[in-house]
């Protein structure tokens, strides 16, 4: 049955981002509900981040056998990883693997931008039109566009002189970049500038790294699955599932009930030891305090930095890598294959760009501050996104009497539970800030964004509501709650992170996931949905028509 009566509008609902949120927006609202569901895709093919991030060495930190879709048994027993964690190509093998599974590419409208998205009251529908011109009415609009999707590229003057090539790590040319023989800058030691490095250096003449700021980073040992463990992962999907919807990060793994100060120095260091074996960001999850006292974390980024100053063997390389102004883990914590160990490669210089910043870009390469030119032929950009609000606010999105989200969001995103937007019916933000998004596992919360979605959209049709939105005062609610939950951890305590949107400059620093764990936010919204969608404004159809 479709789902609007009055309005007769083309689409139920428009998806935009073909992604892990977008491909199962579409499949949960058109095979599950029976909508009508259009998605539209900027890229020529599924797979959101993975599409667009290609650059050397990029991989997922979580465990292949939990960066997946885990809604259905038999896609996750169809499909088999090769390693422990997938890499971008395994990853979009895996994606489309999905998207013929379900049939899903007939209603993805792939190479098409979205350039504005617009309410209409009299209607209650939404407007949205493309690059290309084309436009799209729909009952509601869905964003599956990803938290780290808009590319951070600083404002650094010179690069248009630049005589040789550059790229960022977030749209990287498929077709790949040839580093034989030549001289190579990167700018960003991140998540993904530690992913790169090793890379990088394996094939160029040189590689020179301008780091700002220096990074914990915790080995990945990234290997081939074993059969066992295969077979294992395979006949364990429910409990696999019950581990990731239930903790804190959406990994398959609990955070030890254990504080640091529980343990004697020497219990300490062997089961640091044992995690640093073991690898990955199972390595924080030791100790129930690391992210929540400063005297526990200190322990843990001592351990870190003595490995770091024993790994790379020249001394002022290693004290330049070790000199971390941050808590563990209060960043995005990177794994790695081999990034301090690259530092010992006689084709690799580490500039420290926090004492003697870069300058300017010239014709030839790099200038710092003192005047140091370093030549290059090609320079790398790993330096992020502007994270979580940059993807949304390209969308230009207009909502009831013209309030725009640009506008609504200049001080820094407001939103009700990362859902909603007040002023903005009929809009749902997938993994929107205010959500735990970027703190978790990325597709274990998209699931439970777009299983809640999927059920408020059942729960309007049975009820006859035409309209939902939220209200001021419950975003002001939530925003404290946002802010309450931050400020029980160290996260916020790094003035220089991209959670806070200090990485782009003039973007207002506002602490923007929710950092009270994905197993609470799951059950709070499941409880307010239970009570009748509490802080949510439903209107009845005739109501909305009568506007
Ligand atoms: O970006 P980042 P990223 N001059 O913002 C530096 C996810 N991810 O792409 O720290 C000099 O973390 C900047 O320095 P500083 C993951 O959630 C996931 O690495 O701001 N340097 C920093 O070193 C991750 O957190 C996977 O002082 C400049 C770097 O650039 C998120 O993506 C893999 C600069 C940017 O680090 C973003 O990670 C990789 C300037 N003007 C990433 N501007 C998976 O596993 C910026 N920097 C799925």
């Amino acid at each position: 049955m479709p789902l609007d009566t009055a309005a007769t509008p083309t689409l139920d609902a428009l998806v935009i981002g073909a992604g892990f949120a977008g491909m199962y927006a579409l499949h949960s609202l058109r095979d599950r509900l029976g909508l009508k569901v259009q998605v539209v895709e900027a890229g020529d093919g599924v797979g959101g981040t993975w599409y667009w991030n290609r650059y050397p060495g990029a991989r997922c930190d979580s465990e292949s056998h939990s960066y997946c879709y885990a809604f259905s048994k038999e896609i996750w027993q169809e499909w088999t990883w090769s390693q422990r964690y997938p890499d971008h190509a395994e990853i979009r093998r895996y994606m489309n693997f999905v998207a013929d599974k379900l049939d899903l590419k007939k209603d993805i409208r792939f190479g098409t931008r979205v350039t504005s998205c617009r309410y209409d009251e009299a209607t209650n529908l939404w407007r949205v039109t493309t690059e290309k011109g084309e436009s799209f009415t729909a009952r509601f609009l869905i964003t599956g566009v990803g938290c780290l999707s808009t590319a951070n590229i600083p404002k650094i003057p010179g690069l248009e002189s630049f005589q040789g090539d550059w790229y960022h790590t977030g749209t990287w040319p498929h077709e790949g970049v040839d580093f034989t023989g030549k001289r190579v800058g990167q700018i960003g030691t991140g998540s993904t500038g530690i992913q790169a490095v090793p890379v990088i250096a394996a094939e160029a003449k040189h590689l020179t790294v301008f780091q700002r700021t220096a990074n914990y980073s915790v080995p990945a040992r990234n290997a081939p699955l074993s059969d066992e463990f295969k077979t294992w992962a395979r006949e364990n999907w429910a409990e696999i599932r019950r581990v990731t919807q239930s903790t804190v990060n959406g990994h398959p793994f609990t955070i030890d009930d254990r504080s640091v100060h529980d343990v004697t120095d020497e219990e300490l260091r062997d089961l640091l030891e044992k995690a640093w074996t073991k690898g990955g960001l199972q390595f924080r999850a030791n100790f129930k305090d690391v992210l929540l006292d400063e005297t526990a974390n200190v322990k843990l980024a001592d351990f870190v930095k003595d490995k770091i100053r024993s790994i790379v063997k020249d001394p002022e390389t290693a004290a330049k890598l070790a000199d971390i102004d941050h808590p563990y883990a209060a960043k995005r914590p990177p794994i790695d294959s081999g990034y301090f160990e690259t530092y010992n490669r006689d084709n690799v210089t580490l500039v420290d760009v926090r004492s003697d910043p870069i300058a300017r870009i010239t014709p030839k390469g790099i200038q710092l501050h003192s005047g140091k030119e370093i030549e290059l032929d090609i320079i790398v950009f790993a330096t992020g996104f502007d994270a979580m609000t940059g993807p949304l606010l390209k969308l230009n999105i207009e909502g009831a009497g013209g309030k725009t989200l640009a506008k609504e969001w200049e001080a820094g995103p407001k939103t009700y539970l990362g859902l909603q937007v007040a002023g903005f019916p009929n809009l749902f933000t997938i993994t929107g800030p205010g959500s735990p998004s970027v703190l978790c596992n990325m597709p274990v919360c998209i699931e439970q964004h777009v299983e809640w979605i999927t059920d408020c959209l059942a729960h309007m049709r049975a009820n006859g509501v035409a309209k939902i939105d939220t209200t001021e005062a419950s975003m002001k609610e939530w925003g404290e709650e946002v802010e309450r939950a931050a400020n029980v951890t160290l996260l916020p305590k790094v003035k220089h992170s991209w959670y806070l949107g200090a990485n782009v400059p003039g973007k207002p620093r506002v602490f923007m996931p929710y950092a009270g764990g994905m197993g609470h936010y799951r059950k709070l919204c499941a409880e307010i949905a239970a009570k009748g969608y509490e802080g949510f404004v439903l209107e009845r159809e005739r109501a909305a028509a009568a506007e």
